[in-house]
């Protein structure tokens, strides 16, 4: 009897070995995904440090730092600039579209007159007339999600957080918090304002009653802060010990999971429009720029867009998901197709296939009917050519799409 050592057929436990090894190896090489620019423009003189999608996602708005100091406005399909805002003061820190998207709230860096004192001022813009028809205290802005009430808080010497709702401009809160604040939000149903200190706590205050309800432990510098859409959930990120993004549960103030990819510090936060999703704006612990997406459920890290060497000062979903906006250090203001998006599969179900056919059709020619049949997909999943828009021109790459 001889000892069989020649590998003849492999076992089935070899073939499952060596398919889990090939899966890994490709999970290893999807885990950066390319990036699918829609357009880039440069658009700015110098650092954008904010950008917003308008509420029916026709519009990009940023907002840059001195010299130009400007608010810009783009058409989002195609990147062609509607309107600029005058420059005012030092720079441009936050930009969120309000009032249905008719106006936009801009928040400010100001140097004063008489001393070189830093404050926060923001600007509401009516986007009709071009003109600013409001002015509140502080620097960083945040629009609840009916867009009627505008958060305005800190940076420089104000240490106040307010709530006032447009147009009109009825003051909700005026909160004195005592602190360098370095990062504030709303929550979507506008009753709870966040703000972030430098030493690292985030208190979080009742818009109502104007009184602290709990402060949380973030470690590190705070830089941004995010309300879930549904409010379940704020994150907070940062630096230092921070580099991470904590997800806690505002009504108890308990820690639920931490987003964590050993980064050196998160420059912006994001929830999908769903909330399922969150995307940060990072640098890497060598220092390379990149821009993560994690599931909100289970912490799973999903994908990773290497968007190049400039920082990526801010991040934005467009309300169907289908593309994101990025403001870089260089000027430069970026919509990019959502990498989790799967073009083609305009039923949702995972898969571009035949099925997709009568779906796809709906959402070129009948979105309202479309909308109607699949509540929880979009019809942007027709815009298999990435232009933003979904129609005649997908028919043929769509075909191609499920011919391969
Ligand atoms: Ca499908
Ligand atoms: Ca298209």
């Amino acid at each position: 009897m001889t000892r069989q050592t020649t590998r003849s057929a492999p076992s089935s436990v070899e073939v499952v070995t060596t398919l889990f090894v090939v899966l890994a190896i490709c999970a290893a090489a999807s885990a950066e995904t390319s990036l699918t620019v829609v357009w880039s423009t440069t658009g700015h003189a110098a650092s954008v440090q904010s950008v917003a999608f308008s509420p029916d996602g026709q519009r990009v708005a940023s907002g840059g730092t001195s010299p130009d100091s400007a608010v810009v406005i783009w058409d989002a399909a195609d990147g062609a600039p509607l309107a600029t805002l005058p420059g005012h003061h030092a720079g441009v820190i936050s930009v969120e579209f309000c009032g249905d998207g008719a106006q936009l709230a801009a928040g400010h860096v100001q140097i004063g007159d008489v001393y070189p004192v830093q404050s926060g001022v923001t600007y509401i813009w009516d986007l009709d007339s071009e003109t600013v028809v409001d002015s509140f205290l502080g620097g960083f802005v945040s629009v609840d999600a009916a867009g009627g009430d505008v958060l305005s808080a800190g940076w420089g010497i104000v240490r106040d957080v307010g709530v006032h709702r447009v147009p009109g401009g009825q003051e909700l809160a005026d909160i004195y918090t005592g602190d360098y604040i370095t990062a504030a939000a709303l929550s979507a149903d506008g009753a709870i304002a966040a703000s972030g200190k430098y030493e690292g706590d985030v208190d979080l205050w009742s818009v109502s009653s104007e009184s602290l309800m709990r402060t949380l432990a973030h470690g590190g510098p705070v830089r941004a802060i995010a309300f879930s859409p549904d409010d379940q959930y704020v994150a907070t990120a940062g630096q230092g010990e921070g580099a991470v993004v904590y997800l806690w549960q505002p009504g108890t103030g308990a820690l639920v999971r931490t987003l964590d990819a050993g980064d050196a510090y998160i420059s912006d936060v994001a929830f999908s429009p769903d909330g399922q999703t969150m995307m940060a704006a990072v640098s890497t612990a060598s220092f390379e720029r990149r821009i993560r997406f994690w599931n909100v459920a289970d912490g799973a890290l999903l994908e990773t867009l290497n968007p190049g060497d400039d920082v990526v000062n801010s991040v934005a979903w467009s309300p169907s998901a289908a593309t994101i906006a990025y403001g870089l250090s260089n000027g430069e203001v970026v919509v990019a197709r959502n990498p989790l998006m799967l073009a083609g599969d305009v039923n949702c179900d995972g898969l571009v296939d035949f099925g997709d056919i009568n779906p796809f059709v709906a959402a070129i020619t009948d979105e309202a009917l479309y909308r109607a049949t699949y509540p929880n997909c979009d019809p942007m999943y027709a815009d298999v050519t990435g232009d933003g828009a979904a129609d005649f021109g997908d028919i043929n790459p769509f075909v191609a799409l499920l011919l391969n």
